[in-house]
């Protein structure tokens, strides 16, 4: 029997998946879960095949370039990439592949729950039910900001924007968004498109950030672009911390011309700008966008299956590069 591909998996998967994984290959595993450093993640490519990583697995192009000659694929588990440098990677004709599509609507999800979490005060209610500060019902407490009806401007308008926008349009919100390229019609669904972010940024009673990390958009949502927001905008980030200036961010929770933010990303996770935790205006979450059983066995099954078509000799579903 031919021997099995080796494949060295960064970090631990949930069981179905290590489950297929293991029947089809000769998996060399990371059992303690633990972040793996350069130095680890090229000592551990040891006479691999091909990895599967993650995120946090910063694949920079000095630890492409010293990976050993065995490695001929990378699998991510993610859709995001920005943890890999591609141009490394074609450099070096290593094909790359993500999964996408299988984490959009669990993604979306998360962006509602920080939309509404954010605007009705979810955290500042419940820690007020959890620690007895709540005393009575009354007309006036804990106001929040009406989501219903609302303008939403979203950044970045591919798969998991879409969805957003789908979702939205059950709150009869008015869809606005920004993209590289307009939508085609059919998909537009009445959003109106603005071929330039800056002049969408005004008209956003709430927004949505969905589009790709990487050094295009770092620090996108910045001091200056905060002040184009209406006074009292909610802004919401489920694509990549990076995105967001911090410092810019904070203080203008801090100040008021924003009313909230709901934040399941962050620069540097998961050590973030210490301001949020200070901040009550601030709905935060740790990365939760894809966290559920059935999108994270269906981005294992999805990494497996471009691996499977690598070592078949197919064309990649999912090839980035
Ligand atoms: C994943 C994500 O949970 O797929 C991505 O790009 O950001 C997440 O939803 C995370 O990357 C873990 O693999």
């Amino acid at each position: 029997m031919p021997q099995k591909p080796i494949i060295f998996v960064t970090r631990r998967l949930p069981d179905a998946v290590t489950h297929r994984l293991t029947s089809a290959y000769e998996a060399r595993l990371n059992e303690h879960d633990g972040v793996l450093s350069p130095d680890q993640l090229v000592t551990g490519a040891e006479g691999a095949d091909a990895l599967l990583v993650t995120p946090t697995d910063k694949l920079t192009a000095e630890v492409i370039g010293r990976l050993p000659k065995s490695v001929k694929m990378i699998a991510t588990f993610s859709v995001g990439y920005e943890h890999i440098d591609l141009n490394a990677a074609k450099a070096r004709g290593l094909p790359v592949s993500n999964t996408p599509d299988v984490l959009t609507d669990a993604t979306a999800d998360i962006a509602l729950l920080l939309m509404l979490g954010a605007a009705r005060r979810a955290y500042e209610g419940e820690r007020a039910v959890r620690e007895a500060t709540w005393k009575s019902w009354s007309t006036t407490y804990m106001l929040g900001i009406h989501m219903t009806g609302k303008r939403l401007g979203i950044f970045g308008m591919g798969r998991i924007g879409q969805a957003v926008a789908k979702r939205a349009r059950a709150f009869d919100m008015q869809i606005h968004y920004f993209n590289r390229r307009r939508l085609a019609a059919h998909l537009e669904h009445g959003a109106i498109y603005h071929a330039s972010a800056d002049e969408m940024l005004p008209l956003c009673d709430f927004l949505s950030i969905n589009a790709p990390g990487g050094p295009e958009t770092h620090h996108w949502l910045n001091t200056e672009r905060i002040a184009r927001l209406p006074d009292r905008a909610i802004v919401v980030n489920t694509s990549r911390g990076p995105l967001v200036d911090d410092n810019g961010l904070t203080a203008a929770l801090k100040s008021g011309k924003l009313f909230a933010a709901g934040l399941d990303v962050f620069e540097n996770e998961p050590n973030i700008h210490p301001g949020y935790r200070e901040l009550p205006n601030v709905f935060l979450l740790p990365h939760l966008g894809s966290a559920t059983v059935e999108t994270r066995n269906a981005m294992g099954f999805k990494a497996l299956d471009n691996l499977d078509a690598f070592f078949a000799g197919q064309e990649l579903p999912d090839r980035v590069v």
